[in-house]
């Protein structure tokens, strides 16, 4: 068991079932939804790290080019269409180049392409190159849930040299059905997207994920961290980001995986430190009476 060391330190508060209950009340009364779609909304949902700002920001910028490219060219298409129609001109001109005219709607564009890379390109690199993890939790997309596993869980040292590495924290995530919603503290609109056991991970952390698949391709998505990642079997790709509000954030897969590719949705919480240590704790003691069943062994 990966957190026999907290287990300690629980039993060492003496932590009743009562304090269990409390601890297990945080989540649902507190914590507000962030990252959830809204019927009709256009946009983003709220960015929660600044990987999904820079994107957002990027989405706005690219956003004003197109738009005045748009226009130019609507312009120049109305001009074209009344100055040089053949009422207009019954006696059509015979010249077929215009040497700078041609360079410039080369040059411009390549221009404006350049522009946009000055700032795409840090915003690509700032995702891809991923930072020392203060968290490291490894994601397996199955046919049709998620298994997640707490591999360095940012508490747990690491074992002594000669020392078996402890089995990591590891759940399955499943999607609640409708009945279940609102005994667990969810709104009917949370359906399609809220799980039996979500990920929690603390605020102001890095944490990377090892994204990886069991059967066939899935991808796992936060869209307000801005974050997305294929999970392809055999392959361990990597994401990173830190959550800067606390909150509940939704994401499905998004990459079409079988029958029931709509039913395997990601819940992430994010949580105070000090509540993500006694999310910890109450995983490592569960069967002390958590209705949560965690499981500790390597997932199906
Ligand atoms: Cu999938």
């Amino acid at each position: 068991m990966g957190l026999n060391r907290l287990s300690g330190f629980v039993a060492g508060i003496g932590a009743s079932a009562g304090a269990l209950v409390s601890t297990m009340a945080w989540a649902q009364d507190t914590l507000p939804v962030i990252g959830k779609p809204v019927d009709g909304a256009m946009g983003f949902q709220p960015a929660a790290t600044s990987l999904a700002s820079d994107l957002q920001g990027l989405d706005h910028m690219i956003l004003y080019i197109i738009t005045a490219i748009v226009i130019f060219v609507t312009a120049l298409l109305v001009i074209v269409i009344f100055r040089f129609s053949r009422r207009a001109n019954p006696n059509p001109r015979s010249f077929t180049h215009n040497t700078p005219l041609e360079v410039a709607w080369t040059l411009v564009p390549i221009l404006i392409l350049v522009f946009i890379g000055v700032f795409s390109l840090p915003v690509l690199f700032k995702q891809q190159e991923i930072p020392e993890a203060d968290i490291t939790i490894k994601v397996t997309g199955n046919q049709w849930y998620w298994d997640y596993a707490y591999v360095d869980d940012g508490v747990t040292p690491p074992p002594a040299a000669g020392e078996d590495a402890p089995e990591p924290l590891s759940f399955s995530s499943i999607m609640l059905t409708k009945d279940e919603l609102a005994a667990k503290g969810y709104e009917q609109s949370d359906y399609l997207l809220a799980v039996d056991n979500p990920v929690v991970i603390p605020i102001g952390k890095i944490i990377v994920m090892e994204v990886t698949g069991s059967d066939v391709i899935h991808s796992w998505k936060i869209p307000a961290f801005g974050v997305m990642q294929d999970a392809v079997p055999g392959r361990i790709a990597h994401l990173w980001f830190k959550a800067e509000k606390e909150g509940i954030y939704y994401g499905q897969c998004s990459e079409l995986c079988g029958k029931d590719h709509a039913y395997m949705p990601i819940e992430v919480r994010v949580v105070s430190e000090e509540a993500y240590k006694q999310w910890l704790a109450q995983q490592a003691t569960a069967s002390l009476g958590n209705t949560a069943p965690v499981k500790f062994a390597a997932a199906d």
